[in-house]
Parts: structure tokens; sequence; C-alpha cells
């Protein structure tokens, strides 16, 4: 077996990839056509691939590779926990050092009304963690009725039954006859895609006010929770108008029920300030998270556990019937450790609030004035271009998706990582990402839309 990078050809890797290795979210017979590109190594944001391409990266992997690749300090932390203690359980009143550290540290990150963490290996698992413990929490209260979630169109929440389930990928919920009982679904805050011929702030609170709606519809005695990102990650970085996330709040509270912001992408400094809640100014009772936890040098997730829904259940709710294998492993906790030590000491997340974020809008935002671009919108280090056919009009391509694919390609073969949404341009770049590399960013994405428009114009397929 061989497994140390680049020794075998590409062409080998993607044969043996193609013969037996079945993808996440992928046409494998589109795939297996053409072959998987293939990645071998990463330092900062940039990955090296199997043909010696260098790509910069961003995407921070898949939203998750906050400080970057190739940081010793995390290696060297798992390696030393791994000869200390590869494994043991976090079940039957046992610890270990690297848990009970981990879930100090993020208290201490944590707003001030969180003290608790649930830890799973995933953010699927930390979203099917929520739909248990929140239903847990109202038979604690001695209110067993209030067991619906409460969710949006177009979320992203996970793979798992439950977190695919509160998600609204309707290509998901198709193929597998999702959602379970007890889920609904209320509209997105897609000003640009939903909402353009009203005000943005009078569409946030229309949005917003459609929660209310459905409140009343199911019975406030019916709902257990709300369940949202703070930013929509895969749904299209969706940045909701200011007044949306204050009525969210208004609402929960006055009608008693949960607010679980999804922090999975948003949390540890994706927006600018530790959470995406942060940003929004809310006060959530649950707070799933994954990806930059541990910057995705070892797979976890977690729950964060306000104190207002520990107390109940710890005093009241007996066994929490729930947990995993690897729920608290320890290369898993030393990895996170060792990223929240990187991200103190490099003071990452008022880098990017003070200086690479407003560095970096200057220049996306000015991407907004390209003739393919309807909108460019960027908050923190997350980021988004609506592609559109006619500026004046912001009519959409007729056939949806081939735009994006398209540009996204072209900034591929420029050296630059970047994922297309139907026609929405994304990116979410590491969190230690240089000015320079900022300004690479966004010459290679304007570069990619200048040879997209001139393609589109040969074609003729422009207004
Ligand atoms: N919540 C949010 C907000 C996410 O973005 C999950 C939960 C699930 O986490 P796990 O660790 O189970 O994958 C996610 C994951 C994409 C893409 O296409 C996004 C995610 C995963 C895969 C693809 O942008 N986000």
């Amino acid at each position: 077996m061989n497994i140390t990078p680049n020794l075998r050809s590409t062409a080998d890797y993607q044969a043996m990839d193609a013969a037996h290795h079945w993808h996440p979210f992928t046409d494998t017979g589109e795939l297996n056509a053409k072959g998987a590109r293939v990645i071998t190594t990463a330092s900062g944001c940039w990955l090296t691939d199997s043909d010696g391409n260098r790509l910069l990266d961003a995407m921070a992997g898949l939203w998750c590779v906050n400080v970057g690749y190739g940081r010793d300090e995390i290696v060297e932390a798992v390696a030393r926990q791994m000869r200390a203690l590869p494994y043991y359980n976090t079940f039957f009143h046992t610890t270990h050092p690297a848990a009970a550290e981990f879930a100090a540290a993020l208290a201490e990150v944590a707003p001030s009304h969180i003290n608790r963490v649930f830890f799973t290996n995933s953010g699927s698992e930390a979203n099917d963690t929520v739909f248990r413990l929140a239903r847990v929490y109202w038979d604690c209260i001695g209110k067993p009725s209030k067991k619906v979630f409460i969710a949006r169109q177009n979320a992203y929440h996970g793979s798992t039954v439950a977190a695919a389930s509160l998600g609204g990928m309707d290509a998901m919920h198709k193929q597998s006859g999702l959602p379970i009982e007890g889920i609904h679904h209320i509209g997105q805050p897609y000003w640009f895609g939903e909402g353009r011929e009203m005000d943005p702030a009078e569409f946030g609170l229309k949005r917003a006010r459609e929660l209310e709606a459905e409140i009343d519809r199911l019975g406030e005695d019916k709902v257990c929770a709300f369940i949202a990102e703070p930013i929509q990650g895969a749904g299209g970085v969706i940045i909701p108008p200011a007044t949306y996330w204050p009525e969210i709040q208004r609402i929960c509270t006055a009608r008693d029920i949960l607010l679980v912001a999804d922090e999975v992408i948003c949390g540890f400094g994706r927006t600018g300030n530790w959470w995406g809640s942060e940003s929004f100014a809310i006060t959530p009772d649950l707070m799933p998270i994954a990806k930059g936890m541990t910057s995705g040098y070892v797979p976890m997730g977690g729950v964060l556990i306000s104190d207002r829904v520990a107390g109940p259940v710890i005093d009241k709710g007996g066994e929490f019937t729930h947990g995993y294998t690897y729920s608290g492993h320890p290369a898993a906790c030393a990895a996170g450790l060792a990223t929240l030590r990187i991200m103190r000491e490099e003071r990452l997340v008022e880098r990017v609030r003070g200086d690479t974020a407003p560095y970096l809008a200057a220049k996306w935002e000015a991407l907004g004035d390209h003739p393919l671009v309807g909108e460019a919108r960027i908050r923190g280090l997350i980021g988004a271009l609506e592609l559109v056919r006619d500026k004046t009009t912001m009519e959409r391509f007729p056939d949806e998706g081939a735009a994006g694919a398209r540009c996204r390609d072209l900034a591929l073969a420029q050296g630059l990582v970047i994922r297309a949404t139907r026609d929405t341009l994304i990116i979410s770049p590491p969190l230690v990402i240089s000015r320079e590399e900022c300004d690479l960013l966004v010459e290679r994405t304007g570069k990619a839309l200048d040879q997209l428009a001139d393609e589109l114009t040969r074609e003729g397929a422009l207004g």
C-alpha cells in the first residue's frame, strides 16, 4: 500500500478512484467519464494537484480550513495526543484531558450564556443531536407537545436523516422521501433571488414574519424550535437584510420557541466575529458547530448548549440517550485546541474584522460593476457574486447553473478554486489569507468573468 503523495500517476489515481470510490454529492457516471482532480499537498492558502499545478483555495477546503494548510502546531498536537491516548470513550462516566480542556476552551470563546458542548463528528451529527436535545428540553420543562421544528427552504444542515430534513434542499428531499415528520419550512431571506421588487428592509421583515405565521398555523404549543444559518452557506452565501435577524429573535422570544443558529460555516471567525450570531446580534439557545472547530484537520462537530437548555435537561432529564463512539475523540480535541490556540495567538478574528475583510470587501464589491454581475455581497470572509444575463433588467440565464459552472471552471484554469451554486459564485477563503492573496483572488475572478463574457458574446448568449 502506498499513501505517499504522488507516487503514482494522475491517471492511476483517477482509475483507482473511478473503480472504487463513491464520492459525496456527485454524479458518479459524469465524474468517471472525466476523472477526478487529484489534490496531493497544500500549504497556507495553496493546494497542489498531482500534475504540479498550484491553486489558490478560495473555499478553505469546504468552508473549513480556517487557519490554512500545513500548520505543524496542529499536526504535532494531534501526534502527541495519539501517542499518549489515541482513543478512549466519553461514555460510562469517563473523560480524558483533551476532551475536558477543549470543552472548557470552547465555553470560553462561546457567547457568555453558553457553557457546555456535546461533541459529535460532523455538522450533520450536530444537527441530528439538536433535533433530539431540543425535544428533550421541552419534555423536561413540562411542555412535551412542543415537538415541531421550523426551518427554511434552501437551508443546508447536513446529510443525515434529521439534518437533511431540517435542510431545505429540494433535490435532497426528492431523492429519499424527506423531510421526516415534524419539520416545516418557511421562505428564505434571499433578497436578490426572491425579493428584488421590495425594499430589502421590508423584504427582511416579510420573510421573518413567515415564522410568526407558521407558528400561528401550527400552534405555539406544538413548536419546539426554529433553526437557521446566520448566513446561508451552501444555499448561495445569502446574507439576510439587516431587519431579518432582529425580527426572528423577537418572534422566538415572544412565542417561546428555541432559536438554533447553525454556526457550522459562520462560526469560528468566518463573519469577522467569533460567531455569526454575534454579527447579527442574536442570542441562540443552541449552536451546532463543526468545520472551523478543528480547521478540518480532524473531523469533528458539536452542539454548543446554552444554560437555558442545559439546566432543565441536567436537572430533570436523566440520561440523554444519545452519543457517538467518537464523541470527544482525543485526536479531534487536540486538533481543536491547537486551532483555537492559533486563532487566539494570531488574533485571526480581529485580523479578519479589522483588516482582511474590509480590504477584500472593497475589491469584491467592485466586481459588482462587471456586466455579468447583478450583485456582489460579502460579510467577513464569506462572499458571493450573482451572475446575470442582462445587468439592466437583472434577467438570469435561461439554462440555470450553466454560466456559474463555466465561470468556476474558467477560474480553476487560472489557478483559483471558487464554488458555484446555480449561477451564484461563492468564496470562503482561509482566515489567514493575505492582502496579496486577496488581490490575486479578485484578479483571477475578474479574469474568469471577462473570459465568460467574451465567450457568451461570441455565442450570442448575452442581452
Ligand atoms: N450545517 C451547515 C450550515 C453546513 O454548511 C453542515 C451543517 C453539515 O456538516 P457536515 O460536517 O456533516 O458536512 C454543513 C456542511 C457545499 C457543502 O456544497 C456544504 C457543506 C457540506 C458539503 C457541501 O457548499 N456544509
